[in-house]
């Protein structure tokens, strides 16, 4: 694993409904990423955050589509962040902020991986367009976008309209998929394991066929984590809870496996919402998972 770490902010919270995941940034560092980060053996170069307009001073235009020209402009900066850091030899730690940021951290890593593998881990799909999405929210569209698929504007965003193949996106831990969605991840042909598949097969074997897919043939993996994957118990502070979840532990077994195989060349950990939360206790949560997921040990 790469040991040199470059964390980017994002408070972004245009992307979603609810308050908050503005503060995400500010929790999570809050929670000691850099201190733990550090103590496992990587050097930690925190380079602030991306500025993101306020909602409350600009207008909704498109209404399917909410906040559609604000979102691609900050995006459009994050994929020049990423690209940089990526370009110092560097790992991008991605911190959100609502999910419509991996938008902009895909399309960057994009002009260095030209195959990548991408885990998405949520309770949501995210593979929504503007006439698919019952809410107008971008970030239920982050990943269809990532896909080549969505407003132009979206689409393209710092290069070529597709940045990543269907065949090398795992889906992990959805409960909460649209009609427009399932539709869509179908035709794909994208691999999705629903809580169903989690609790059919528990979480071992679901990391190890998802590991063997993201890695089959690709020149990297990324891992866009969001916290409403887990179950709300474990997770209160997220924008959009879903019971059902996947559990604390689990997602820890899968990040420690995720370490094991030792593929990931960057990752983004998003929607974390201090408003919701209680005692920052989801952003802990996301900070011991991404020492999990750097390959800290329990002995
Ligand atoms: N699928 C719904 C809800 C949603 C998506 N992502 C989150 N919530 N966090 C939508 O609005 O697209
Ligand atoms: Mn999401
Ligand atoms: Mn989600």
């Amino acid at each position: 694993m790469n040991t040199n770490i470059s964390i980017i902010g994002v408070p972004m919270d245009l992307g979603a409904d609810r308050r908050g995941v503005d503060m995400g940034p500010s929790a999570i560092r809050y929670a000691g990423v850099k201190r733990r980060l550090e103590s496992i053996g990587y050097q930690i170069e925190d380079i602030g955050d991306l500025s993101v307009p306020t909602p409350e001073s600009y207008p909704i235009i498109h209404d399917n589509l909410k906040y559609l020209d604000e979102i691609a402009k900050v995006n459009e900066k994050l994929a020049e962040a990423v690209d940089r850091e990526m370009g110092r030899g560097r790992f991008p730690l991605v911190l959100g902020g609502d999910h419509s940021i991996a938008i902009g951290t895909i399309a960057g890593l994009a002009k260095h991986k030209k195959n990548m593998g991408v885990i998405w881990f949520d309770a949501h799909g995210d593979i929504n367009t503007g006439e698919t999405s019952p809410s107008g929210n971008i970030h239920g569209m982050s990943l269809a976008v990532s896909l080549g698929i969505g407003h132009p504007n979206l689409i393209h965003i710092y290069g070529n309209q597709a940045k990543i193949k269907p065949e090398n996106v795992v889906i992990i831990g959805a409960r909460d998929l649209d009609p427009g969605e399932r539709k869509l991840i179908k035709q794909l042909g994208i691999k999705v394991y629903t809580m169903h598949e989690i609790d059919r097969l528990g979480m071992p074997r679901v990391m190890e066929e998802a590991l063997e897919i993201v890695s089959r043939g690709t020149d990297g993996v990324h891992l866009s984590l969001d916290l409403d994957g887990l179950d709300p118990h474990d997770c209160p502070g997220v924008g959009t809870p879903v019971i059902g979840g996947i559990s604390y532990r689990e997602s820890h077994l899968a990040m420690e496996m995720l370490a094991e195989a030792d593929i990931l060349t960057s990752a983004e950990f998003v929607e974390v919402n201090p408003i919701l939360d209680v005692q920052n206790k989801t952003a802990k949560v996301a900070v011991a998972l991404l020492c999990s997921a750097f390959g800290d040990k329990l002995l």
